[in-house]
């Protein structure tokens, strides 16, 4: 066991914990509030692995921190910018899961569009014999366009399979992809307005936050249907439960809300809406895979000085390792 101090603020991923307390000394904190931090713990300290906020008067009371390890490749809950003004590293899990995500999205929108969870609870409830079959679904997904807001590593990823789907897709980011053949757009709203399903998966932050607005879901139109796989924070909940409800947009599929895991009753009464629990990556394969790659990334760093997956904010750090 290294004689190394990790702060483990809130839960994190059973496996993570068993890997870090067999390598390091593992040091759990109730949550990431400095108030609970005592002098010499907080002095001991020389990395973090957590699922949970970090924000910069956290950073600030770990005086000998060098390294945090996000479960998670969204890092929207930790202050990176302030952690790279520090020369503090901050690592996250991409592309671990990937296709995960990306058939959750699927599978989402699928669930969204054709009601399969509706017509489960229909035959299970014994309506299928008393009543006759399931209504037929007013929306399909044949004849539909593809807008994907956030094409990335998952977006292409859910692009790739509904490609396969026999749907045209087209994506809007701030820059183009190379290599890509689908339409770009440099505006969400005029992607809103070329497509009638809108896939977001694009990261939270400052610059995403309520982007998806009352706006946009004009433009998505009255057949249009949302799907959100990325950050709750990236939509304006209020403009997308009043689109929903006025028949601005047809429906919408969410895995993802602002407060989790506290979910507006409004959206919950909404019929038109297919709510999951942020279950993305939430599998038992890949959740074990992300927290493999949190404790990499703290081996990488106190054994040879290097991250596996750093976040682009401190991707330049990782030769100038303290300590
Ligand atoms: P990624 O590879 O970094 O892709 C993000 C994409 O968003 C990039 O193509 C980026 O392109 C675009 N983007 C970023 N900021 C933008 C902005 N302000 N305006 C327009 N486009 C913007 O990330 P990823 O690995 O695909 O993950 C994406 C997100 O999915 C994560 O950040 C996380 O929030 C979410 N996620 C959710 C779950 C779940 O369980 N629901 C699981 C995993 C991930 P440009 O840089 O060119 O703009
Ligand atoms: C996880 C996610 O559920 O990776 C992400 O960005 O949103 C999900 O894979 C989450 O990070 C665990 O809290």
């Amino acid at each position: 066991m290294r004689d190394i101090s990790i702060l483990v603020p809130g839960k994190l991923h059973d496996h993570a914990v068993k890997r870090i307390s067999d390598a390091f000394r593992l040091v759990p904190l109730e949550t990431a509030d400095p108030g609970l931090l005592s002098g010499r713990s907080a002095d001991a300290v020389r990395g973090i692995a957590a699922m949970t906020t970090i924000d910069a008067a956290f950073i600030d009371a770990l005086p000998n921190l060098e390294i945090i390890a996000n479960f998670g490749v969204g890092y929207d809950a930790v202050d990176a910018g302030h952690a790279a003004s520090k020369k503090i590293m901050v690592t996250n899990t991409p592309d671990v899961l990937n296709e995960e995500v990306a058939d959750t999205a699927v599978g989402l929108l699928l669930n969204t569009v054709r009601e399969f969870t509706k017509a489960e609870a229909y035959l299970r409830a014994g309506r299928w014999a008393r009543e006759g079959g399931y209504p037929l679904t007013a929306s399909t997904l044949r004849g539909r366009r593809v807008g994907i807001f956030g094409l990335g590593r998952i977006g292409q990823a859910i692009a790739r399979r509904l490609e396969a789907f026999g749907l045209p897709i087209a994506y809007h980011n701030r820059r183009p992809v190379a290599g890509v053949s689908y339409t770009y757009h440099d505006t969400l709203r005029g992607l809103a307005e070329a497509v009638d399903v809108l896939v977001s998966v694009a990261p939270g932050g400052a610059q995403t936050h309520k982007i998806v607005n009352a706006e946009i879901f004009e433009a998505l139109g009255p057949d249009g249907v949302f799907i959100n796989i990325g950050r709750g924070s990236t939509v304006d909940e209020q403009a997308l439960i009043a689109a929903l409800a006025a028949g601005t947009i047809r429906a919408a599929g969410l895995d993802v809300f602002a407060d989790e895991p506290h979910v507006p009753q409004a959206l919950l009464d909404l019929d038109n809406a297919t709510l999951l629990p942020h279950v993305g990556s939430a599998s038992r394969a890949t959740r074990q895979a992300m927290a493999d790659l949190v404790v990499d990334n703290l081996l990488a760093w106190f054994d040879e000085g290097r991250v596996l997956t750093p976040v682009p904010e401190t991707a330049g750090l990782a030769a100038t390792r303290r300590g």
